[in-house]
C-alpha cells in the first residue's frame, strides 16, 4: 500500500480587519477557500477512515433522542490518526483562531468530527461553552465541511452578537429544551440571523463559545461530513465546574486541572505559535 501523505497546512490565510471586526461584532465568521480542494482530499480520507473505526453509534436514528439524531461525534481523532493530527495541528488554523481571539497565543481545547447522517436530525440551539469548564469567554470553534455541503445537508445558523450574553441558563444542555427555550430567547432579543447555507468542502466557519448557533437536519442521501477543532488562549484558566457536564469535560480533556490554574495538560497542546 502506497504511504499516506498530504501537504502541511502551514501557510498563512491572512484576515482582513473586516473579517477579525465581523468575528467580534457577531461572534462567527464565514472564511472561504481555508483550505484548497486538491489539499483536503486526503485530509478527508484520513478523517473519514478514523471517524468510522472510531464511531461507537450503532442505533437506528429513530431509537436516538434529539441530540444523538443531530450527528455522529467523534473526538480527539488527532490521537489516533498521524494525518488527521496534522490537520488539527495546522499553523493555518491555528493562527486565524489566534488573529479571530485577538492572542498572541492558543492551544488545542479538543477536535470532533461531527457527521450528520442522511435523515439525521436538526442541531438544537446551544451554547458550546455551557459544557466547559473554562473562566475565560475567548474560545472558537473551526467547523469545516470536508466535502460540499448544501444547504439542506445541514450547515450552521447563527444569531448574531449572542455571544455577548454569555452564560444564559443553567439547564441548557442539547436537547428540544434548549431548542425552545432559545428560539423563544433569540426572538425575544431581536438576533439578526445568519441562515445556513451551501459551502464547499475547506471553506469553514469559525465561532465563538457563548454564540447561540443551531443547523437544521440533513434531507439528503449524504453524509454531511464535518470536523471541528476547538481553540482557547494559551492563558486560559480553568473555573468551578457549573454542571455535570464541565465536571467531566474537566476531567476528560483537562486532566482534571484545579479551578484557577491554566487550562492545559497532554491533550492541550499549544497550536501557535
Ligand atoms: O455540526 C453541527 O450540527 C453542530 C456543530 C456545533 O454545534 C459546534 O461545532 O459547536
Amino acid at each position: 500500500m502506497e504511504p499516506r501523505s498530504a501537504a502541511p497546512l502551514d501557510t498563512a490565510y491572512p484576515l482582513t480587519d473586516d473579517q477579525i471586526s465581523a468575528y467580534r461584532q457577531n461572534g462567527h465568521v464565514r472564511l472561504d477557500g481555508v483550505v484548497s480542494p486538491d489539499e483536503i482530499i486526503p485530509y478527508r480520507d484520513a478523517i473519514l477512515a478514523a471517524a468510522m473505526a472510531h464511531n461507537r453509534e450503532s442505533r437506528p436514528l429513530e431509537e436516538r433522542d434529539t441530540y444523538g439524531k443531530a450527528f455522529l461525534q467523534i473526538m480527539n481523532l488527532w490521537t489516533v490518526d498521524a494525518i488527521v493530527k496534522q490537520f488539527v495541528f495546522a499553523k493555518r488554523f491555528a493562527k486565524i483562531a489566534a488573529d479571530l481571539l485577538e492572542v498572541d497565543s492558543v492551544r488545542l481545547y479538543h477536535d470532533q468530527a461531527l457527521f450528520k447522517e442522511p435523515g439525521g436530525g436538526h442541531t438544537p440551539w446551544h451554547q458550546d461553552q455551557f459544557y466547559w469548564p473554562l473562566a475565560d469567554a475567548r474560545t472558537v470553534t473551526l467547523w469545516m465541511p470536508l466535502i460540499d455541503v448544501s444547504a439542506v445537508m445541514g450547515s450552521m445558523s447563527f444569531a448574531d452578537g449572542s455571544q455577548e450574553d454569555g452564560f444564559i441558563r443553567i439547564d441548557n444542555e442539547i436537547s428540544d429544551l434548549s431548542e425552545a427555550f432559545f428560539e423563544g430567547y433569540v426572538r425575544g432579543k431581536g438576533y439578526p440571523l445568519t441562515a445556513g447555507a451551501a459551502m464547499a468542502a475547506g471553506d469553514a466557519t469559525f465561532h465563538s463559545g457563548w454564540t447561540l448557533h443551531r443547523a437544521p437536519g440533513n434531507v439528503t442521501e449524504t453524509v454531511r461530513e464535518v470536523m471541528t477543532i476547538i481553540y482557547l488562549p494559551a492563558d486560559a484558566k480553568v473555573t468551578e465546574p457549573s454542571n455535570a457536564f464541565q465536571k467531566a469535560d474537566l476531567a476528560t480533556w483537562l486532566n482534571s486541572a484545579a479551578p484557577g490554574s491554566l487550562a492545559e495538560g497532554p491533550l492541550n497542546p499549544v497550536l501557535w505559535p
